[in-house]
């Protein structure tokens, strides 16, 4: 049998670098289906690509987000037309945001049906026309494909943004054309990419330079776009006697255990990462596009310097005196040279006594009672058992803040969550991608029972079928059993002043540790404080995957570090409207705004 587009489209994903595919079966990719299977695509994973079967179409597309955030390859997800194409909408919006390299292919109803009103006929190109702007390609000529792989896998690293190519499903079965006649109308592409240098010319480095050796007090925000700079921001942190926030994204840019990284930033944050912000005279922000105005100094207040590889995202937070476009590990490394060591420590010497004050704080909050536990104590209690290289991911609800603020990544681990979507549902499939790009390392997912029901509990079904394949077996899915939307609940509180709708913010329970079970994989059900401890480490030595079941307390506030006065407002507003959780919360939030006053040893 000649080879066709399908074997030719996955000859050439191969030659430009993919070896793994998230996708989900249908008609409108049949012939890629059969192409992969001949590739060896299949369980056995010999041949060139794996292809990795999850359980809804979006959970690929939040696997190949993964992928790229967790190696810097491009994620590659597939799905059939119609009903297939619109569900991995959601997951490559995730990777747009986070600006991370993913290529959609996408199946597409035969060339001879389009414009019929045929069965699953969408208009795909027009669908991904605004996700994949940077490059939304239908094939109709086998001829095509050869340069479409290509520059949609180029376009998709360069532009660190999602492409997408749509492949009819006729013309898949067609004879493959790896090399047209060379002639007036085609095109003869080849695969590869190399990042350039990129570092901001003399000039701008030095007035850069005499912005942050003139600044008294330097604080340093650090993003996502700083996750390979941690040598290059703890030796300039170091000469300027800076602390060092971290956008979420951001966790892993420098660990938590030096003493001057003042942790997250934001509703998230933490407090010595307000006071950093609001005391500092120069603010130094590299890789970040944190979008909250109010936890960045006050106009005027600091002078500002920002770095970033994107001149689309500068210059937008804040109005910086120098914006310096360019990869941050390098225009760091050229910047710190042209940094003098400042001599007065006194500012660095505050810094690092609200860290270590606030940690305090932080210890004594999670070892409040809860009813019957504490979130946040489930967090302090993982942080020191944190295996070596671990890699994390958290999703959107009342986990973000726990583990952006409990949670102590130190040097080595990966981390990530759903950053500027903010989406629920990406904390299980992260944690798999994690495992099949490094079965090796033990992969923990954090996650609302919301986002368990909305997604996860499926998803556990496919860390059953393909743990056995993983090296190190360890995944651990930890699931905050609040019965709760916690998180909306509380920003419902807080933002609108309105108490806790029961009817929208409930939710049903659910057995996930004894669902764990049920499929094969381990469940532990936490009842009591003290079974946490336990509980985690059984886990991480635990001969499979593991579902850590906490019934965790929804009336913990999870408020952010500064509460302004509005907020304050709020939320005594809604409890005045007899919200049904207000004693407690009134028992609570009290506790904790005492932690952050009382002495500490
Ligand atoms: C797809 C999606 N739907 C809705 C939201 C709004 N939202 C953000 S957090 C949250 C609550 C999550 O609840 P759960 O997973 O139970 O976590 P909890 O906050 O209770 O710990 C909701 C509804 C969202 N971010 N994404
Ligand atoms: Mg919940």
């Amino acid at each position: 049998m000649s080879s066709t587009v399908s074997d030719h489209l996955l000859e050439r994903l191969a030659a430009n670098g993919v070896h793994r595919v998230y996708g989900y079966p249908g008609d409108g990719i049949n012939g890629i289906m059969g192409a992969m299977n001949r590739a060896g695509g299949g369980i056995d994973g010999s041949g060139p690509l794996e292809f990795v079967q999850v359980r809804h179409e979006e959970m690929a597309a939040f696997m190949a987000c993964a992928h790229a955030k967790f190696t810097g390859e491009v994620g590659v997800c597939l799905s059939t037309s119609g009903p297939g194409a619109i569900h991995l909408l959601n997951g490559l919006y995730d990777a747009k945001l986070d600006h991370q390299p993913v290529v959609a292919i996408v199946g597409q109803q035969a060339q001879t049906a389009l414009g019929g009103n045929y069965q699953q006929e969408v208009d795909l190109v027009s669908l991904f026309k605004d996700v994949a702007h940077e490059y939304v390609h239908m094939a109709t000529d086998p001829a095509q494909i050869r340069h479409l792989v290509d520059r949609a896998i180029r376009i998709a690293k360069a532009e660190r943004t999602v492409t997408c190519l749509i492949v009819p499903n006729d013309l898949q079965e067609e004879d493959a054309v790896p090399g047209a006649p060379h002639a007036h109308g085609t095109v003869h592409s080849g695969p590869g990419y190399s990042e350039p240098a990129r570092v901001p010319g003399a000039a701008a480095l030095q007035q850069a330079a005499a912005i942050l050796n003139a600044g008294e007090r330097v604080a340093i925000l650090a993003g996502a776009g700083a996750l390979h700079a941690t040598d290059e921001l703890i030796e300039i942190a170091d000469l300027l006697g800076a602390g060092v926030a971290k956008a979420l994204l951001g966790k892993a840019a420098v660990p938590d255990d030096l003493p001057f990284v003042t942790g997250s930033i934001g509703l998230l944050g933490t407090k010595p990462s307000w006071d950093l912000m609001q005391d500092c005279d120069t603010l130094l922000m590299v890789g970040s596009s944190f979008p909250y105005s109010e936890f960045l100094p006050e106009e005027g207040a600091a002078r500002g310097v920002q770095i970033d590889i994107d001149a689309k995202m500068i210059g937008i937070r804040y109005p910086m005196e120098v914006n310096l476009v360019g990869d941050s590990a390098q225009t760091l490394r050229a910047l710190t040279g042209l940094i003098q060591r400042k001599a007065d420590r006194t500012w660095r010497e505050t810094v690092e006594a609200n860290v270590a004050e606030w940690w305090k704080v932080l210890e004594a909050r999670a070892m409040n009672p809860g009813e019957p536990i504490n979130p946040q104590r489930v967090f302090s209690e993982l942080s020191p058992r944190l295996p070596e290289n671990c890699i994390l991911s958290a999703d959107s609800g009342s986990a973000a803040n726990w583990y952006a603020r409990d949670v102590k990544l130190r040097r080595g681990m990966k981390a990530s969550l759903s950053g500027t979507l903010a989406t629920m549902g990406p904390g299980v499939p992260y944690a798999i991608a994690a495992k099949f790009a490094f079965p090796d390392r033990v992969a923990i997912a954090l996650v609302g029972d919301g986002a368990m029901q909305m997604n996860g509990n499926a998803e556990l079904v496919t860390i059953a079928k393909y743990w056995q394949r993983w090296s190190d077996p360890r995944l651990i899915v930890l699931v905050l059993n609040n019965r709760d939307l916690n998180q909306v609940t509380w920003e419902q509180r807080a933002m609108a002043g309105d108490p806790k709708f029961e009817a929208a913010q409930e939710l049903p329970d659910f057995p996930y540790a004894a669902y764990a079970e049920l499929i094969g994989l381990r469940g532990i059900r936490v009842e009591t404080p003290e079974e946490i401890g336990p509980a985690w480490d059984a886990a991480l030595v635990a001969d499979r995957p593991v579902v850590i079941e906490a019934l965790t307390d929804p009336e913990v506030p999870a408020l952010p570090p500064h509460i302004t006065f509005d907020e304050a407002k709020s939320l005594t507003r809604a409890l005045l409207k007899r919200d049904p959780g207000s004693r407690e919360i009134i028992r609570r939030s009290f506790r904790e705004k005492l932690e952050e006053f009382l002495p500490r040893s």
